[in-house]
């Protein structure tokens, strides 16, 4: 068992939302027999965008993008398709993940999550490494490892993203995509491969081109019902995110484009909770239902989404000549009938974490590769203790920090930490980040008139401090307490500090400010030298997140 899955867990009944029937009110329930049973959305809240999902007999596996953070690519399992629990991570080495110099919303993008003959393969890209980015594949015969070293497809100029396989007709079938006739057209291309090795058996050729939305891309060829289907996301990531489905004789096509594309969307849908829906992947049950799990995105305050894109679920329907819709024709919500499957209750994180194991638990992650130096467990025991290194947030690097997503719109956390810096730049603390350029930092530093506790937003790479507040030695509380709207910052003892609005780290103002945003708000503790490694260790002796949500 690795250091990242050796974690302990309390079972709670429910991790995001439960059973339960709708009634007039749209309020929930306990079912009475014979009730619809029903099941709350998004079955994964946080940033978990790109979903993918296989099934082994009674067992769902899904998978998600992981970007700059590490380890890569979280695996869960559920027996329920709405109730899931991490079981791990893909990508746990760096063998497997070097993520050295890769900038924030680049990284690993997409996987698809595959099992074929005792094996389960996850296929990925890896964005803007500076040493090697594009396709590989990872494999394992257990889906919580050990999982293989890359198989790197698509060598040279032709590797495009959104990779994914089929297992069909004794074939292996890959596909990506890859260029078109404009930057935002790209095309799915497809070829054959030996699964063992990664060799492309023939030309990539193109089998679907889109039907006219920006960005075809993230395309799965199915077989179903005797024939090949494929499903594919257009309309770009953001509101006008779309999925549609094409049909043909062959897994490669030719597809004919469903009349009732697209197939899920709430492009038109603008005042919904849900928005930007889309990049979806399908399981079959052996009840002969199908079920769809895809990327959605809850946003505040107009349309701010800082929370990043989120895992829904919702029953794909055939319409009498075999053509498919997901949801209610295309259209879901926060509250869905459920799978005909026996409930069974996940297992998560505790809300607090004492530090008192030989690991972190699954919940955390560290931005890039973290440095085995920066960080301890047994240094003092009961204590995360965290050595700042040079490097800060800001840097695309890998900081001292261990961040988990924020899952929920209204949470509060609170740390214990133990820290006497000197006179200097060494800080520690709670961070709220969005990426390298945008964060809030609530940190502990020996100002000029002893220590105290400074509040400073990174909005576009530039710093501004929002508050401080002496505080008196020994060890302090630090607090955030989140709604919609904005973060709340406090230090046990301290004077009030300024609220800071969740919009700063959205994705839409992010994209406006700086570049593309494909990832969510993480939260958790860190420490550093700014520019030159701490000499005072940062003891946190526990961490606490709750969930505060209705
Ligand atoms: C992913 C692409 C996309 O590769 O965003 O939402 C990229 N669509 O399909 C990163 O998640």
């Amino acid at each position: 068992m690795s250091k990242w899955t050796f974690a302990v867990f309390i079972a709670v009944a429910v991790v995001c939302g439960g059973w339960g029937i709708v009634t007039d009110a749209g309020k929930t329930k306990t079912p009475a027999s014979g009730a619809e049973r029903t099941f709350a959305n998004p079955i994964l809240p946080g940033m978990y965008p790109d979903p993918s999902i296989c099934r082994v007999g009674a067992d769902f596996y899904l998978v998600n993008s992981s970007f700059e953070y590490f380890p890569g690519v979280p695996i869960f399992h559920s027996r329920d398709l709405v109730n899931w629990t991490q079981i791990g991570h893909v990508l746990t080495r760096e063998s497997q993940l070097n993520l050295a110099g890769v900038y924030s919303s680049g990284g690993i993008y997409a996987p698809t999550l595959r099992h074929h003959a005792g094996r389960f393969y996850m296929i990925t890209t890896l964005v803007g490494s500076p040493k090697r980015g594009g396709n590989f594949y990872v494999t394992a015969t257990d889906p919580r490892g050990p999982w293989s070293d890359p198989i790197w497809l698509d060598h040279g100029e032709h590797g495009g993203f959104d990779p994914s396989l089929l297992f069909a007709d004794g074939e292996t079938y890959y596909l990506r995509d890859g260029k078109g006739a404009t930057q935002d057209h790209p095309r799915v291309f497809q070829a054959r491969i030996d699964p063992a090795t990664g060799t492309l058996r023939e030309e990539m050729r193109v089998i679907w081109e889109g039907t006219g939305g920006i960005w075809p891309e993230g395309a799965h060829v199915y077989k179903m019902k005797g024939r090949y289907y494929l499903f594919a996301a257009e309309g770009g990531t953001e509101y006008g995110h779309a999925e549609v489905v094409g049909r043909g004789p062959s897994p490669f096509g030719p597809f004919e484009p469903s009349p009732h594309n697209p197939a899920l969307t709430h492009r038109d849908r603008a005042e919904h909770p849900i928005q930007a829906t889309g990049h979806a992947d399908l399981v079959e049950l052996d009840d002969g239902t199908t079920w769809a799990v895809f990327l959605g995105t809850r946003p505040q305050g107009g349309r701010f989404n800082h929370l990043g894109r989120e895992t829904f679920l919702a029953p794909v329907r055939f319409s009498a000549d075999g053509w498919p819709t997901i949801g209610d024709g295309g259209r879901v919500e926060l509250r869905m009938p459920a799978p005909a499957l026996p409930a069974q209750p996940a297992l998560a994180p505790a809300a607090r974490d004492d530090f008192d194991r030989a690991a972190l638990g699954l919940e955390w992650i560290s931005v890039r590769n973290p440095n085995p130096g920066d960080m301890s467990l047994t240094a003092r025991p009961g204590f995360l203790r965290l050595i700042g290194a040079a490097t800060t947030l800001n840097d695309v690097a890998s900081p001292a920090a261990v961040v988990r997503r924020q899952q929920h719109l209204r949470f509060r956390c609170r740390a214990r930490l133990e820290f006497a810096p000197p006179d200097g730049k060494e800080e520690a603390g709670l961070t709220v980040r969005a990426s390298e350029h945008f964060h809030y930092d609530l940190v502990v530093r020996h100002g000029e008139r002893g220590r105290e506790a400074v509040l400073t937003s990174y909005i576009g790479g530039k710093s501004t401090v929002m508050g401080h507040t002496p505080i008196p030695d020994g060890p302090v509380t630090l607090e955030i307490t989140a709604d919609e709207a904005a973060y709340g910052f406090s230090v046990e003892g301290g004077k009030p500090l300024p609220r800071l609005p969740t919009r700063g780290l959205s994705a839409e103002e992010i994209g406006r400010l700086d570049r593309n945003h494909f990832t969510g708000v993480v939260i958790g503790v860190f420490a550093t030298g700014n520019g030159k490694r701490s000499t005072t260790p940062a003891d946190f002796d526990w961490f606490e997140y709750t969930p505060l949500d209705k």
